[in-house]
């Protein structure tokens, strides 16, 4: 089964959005298997979006997600990386689809609420940034078997 790192950036939860953000992945019917809040501190955030070093956007996007803690998360299920992208919506919430998130709750792409992995190999490598093994979680939901 697919995995995606997804994260709460810290306006969504200076906004509050938490609970409504994770109850949409719930509700989709991908799984959580690992959750926690944390601050990012300046070397990790380097890390993360290292792909993006000495883009002008750089300094800024660091500080941005260094400003206040992030809800951190691995969701699993079919297609996780893409479903998880799709129900995000475009980069820049004003060009996102109305619906996603980043379309419902955002008005600058410099504070688009959410994180999600852009690919199943940046998926992996992000996980690995942010979660030991222990904490990634194998377990049987209820409904796995007859509606998932
Ligand atoms: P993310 O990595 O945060 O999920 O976002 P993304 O894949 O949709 O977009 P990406 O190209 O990876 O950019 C990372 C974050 O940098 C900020 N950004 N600002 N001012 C700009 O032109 C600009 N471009 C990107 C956004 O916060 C974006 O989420
Ligand atoms: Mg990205």
């Amino acid at each position: 089964m697919e995995r995606t790192y997804v994260m709460v950036k810290p306006d969504g939860v200076q906004r509050n959005l938490v609970g409504e953000i994770i109850s949409r992945f719930e509700k989709k019917g991908l799984k959580i298997a690992a959750l926690k809040m944390l601050q990012i501190t300046r070397e990790l955030a380097e890390r993360h979006y290292g792909e993006h070093k000495g883009k002008p956007f750089f300094e800024p996007l660091v500080e941005y997600i260094t400003s206040g803690p992030v809800v951190a998360m691995v969701l699993e299920g079919k297609d996780a990386v893409s479903t998880a992208r799709d129900m995000m919506g475009a980069t820049n919430p004003l060009k996102a689809a109305p619906g996603t998130i980043r379309g419902t709750f955002g008005m600058d792409i410099g504070r688009n609420v959410i994180h999600g992995s852009d690919a199943v190999e940046s998926a992996g490598r992000e996980i690995n940034i942010f979660f030991a093994p222990e904490e990634i979680i194998e377990y049987k939901r209820a409904t796995d078997s007859w509606i998932y």
